[in-house]
């Protein structure tokens, strides 16, 4: 049988992981490849399964953990899809605070399962609203050190480095990024991209295409820092079902919540790394979403539609401590309740600062 290829794409929470997986996998799909598709979070509820299985791709999910930690389940997932007809490729999608990648999954399919998986170079994207803080040091980039050093490591291990959401940035803002990342990691190579726009796509399927080219050995990470960084971000997924006596524009709606919630943050002091909203209600639904505290909250999906209820699901990664996030969303849910005439019923919460990342395998 074929081997299947593995394309993982990795990078910060909310540099746009999930729009270029989906960018890939259409034009995969036009190619005649058959294209499969795994998420990866700390919880359950995920908003990037919803949204992929809602563009029409075959997801499968691996909750509760990142890949490095849940590797046998990783390949449980991807060996899953194989039972009907096999995809040529199988395009990953990592927890976005996640780092050490290489050594932890990659060289462990690469050694552990050559005979099933080819792997593609490891694409990391640069987050640019971060970034640009992060690479050039500033101390105001709304994370404490500990959660900046992730940042930095996933771009070090990055076999290429996908510098997205260019068609929000002016060519000399381009170039310096570009340059913050040569000189802190000589001869790294940068793709500029727009996930949104497709712009630099053609390189990066290039670059997919090309064998990957294995480091002489892993990059070193403090594993120490590593979990204290990850354990500053507060995580939390929330379900819940919204209900009204009268129909209601629902991206309208979704964008006036994520707008108060964006606002309630700015007064508590807390940085978003990544909140999203997905609605949805029978076959329509939409997604907000929030990158952070500088960013213009966004519709990146709209249902464009009116409906008589909707079930939403709220995926939240801040810097700052859970309790005081589940209290904001429930405040925030509230008013927005009273705001509109709607009656909001939370049926899942989930929070938690992520554990300490103890991966199954690690390949030096
Ligand atoms: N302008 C612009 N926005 C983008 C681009 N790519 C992604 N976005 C937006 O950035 C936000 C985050 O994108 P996602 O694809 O959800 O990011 P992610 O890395 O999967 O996020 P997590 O899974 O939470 O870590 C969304 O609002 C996207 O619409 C791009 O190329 N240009
Ligand atoms: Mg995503």
């Amino acid at each position: 049988m074929p081997r299947i290829r593995f394309v993982m794409i990795g990078g910060f929470l909310g540099a746009g992981k999930t729009t270029t997986v989906a960018r890939l996998g259409r034009a995969y799909a036009r190619d005649g490849r058959r294209v499969a598709v795994v998420t990866n979070d700390q919880a359950h509820d995920l908003v990037d399964t919803r949204t992929l299985r809602h563009e029409g791709f075959e997801v499968g999910e691996v909750p509760g953990a990142c890949f490095c930690c849940k590797f046998d389940d990783l390949v449980d997932v991807a060996g899953r899809f194989s039972g009907t007809a096999a995809p040529d490729l199988i395009l990953a999608e990592p927890v976005g605070s996640c780092t050490d990648l290489a050594a932890t999954v990659i060289e462990p399919l690469r050694h552990l399962h050559a005979d099933d998986y080819d792997v593609a170079p490891f694409t990391v994207l640069l987050k640019p609203e971060h970034g640009r803080k992060i690479l050039g040091g500033d101390r105001n980039a709304g994370f404490s050190p500990k959660a900046a050093y992730i940042f930095l490591k996933q771009i070090e291990e990055a076999d290429l480095v996908g510098l997205n959401k260019v068609d929000r940035l002016t060519p000399t803002e381009i170039d310096d990024l570009t340059d913050l990342v040569r000189n802190r990691f000589p001869g790294k190579p940068v793709v500029p991209l727009s996930a949104r726009t497709g712009a630099g796509f053609d390189r990066l399927l290039d670059a997919l295409a090309s064998p990957r080219i294995a480091p002489s050995r892993p990059i070193d990470v403090d594993y120490d820092v590593y979990a204290e960084g990850e354990a500053e971000l507060g995580w939390l997924n929330c379900r819940c079902a919204v209900a009204s006596s009268a129909e209601f524009p629902l991206d309208a709606c979704m964008l006036d919540l994520i707008t108060a919630q964006r606002d309630a943050l700015a007064r508590s002091g807390m940085e978003p790394a990544h909140w999203k909203i997905h609605g949805e209600h029978g076959e329509d639904a939409a997604l907000v979403n929030l990158v952070s505290r500088d960013a213009a909250p966004e519709l990146s999906v709209a249902s464009e539609s009116r409906v008589p209820g909707a079930r939403l699901v709220v995926n939240a990664r801040v810097a700052g401590d859970p309790e005081s996030l589940e209290e904001l969303v429930r405040a925030t849910l509230d008013d927005w309740a009273l705001r509109h005439n709607l009656v909001v019923t939370i049926d899942g919460m989930q929070r938690f600062r992520p554990g300490r990342p103890v991966p199954t395998h690690r390949f030096g």
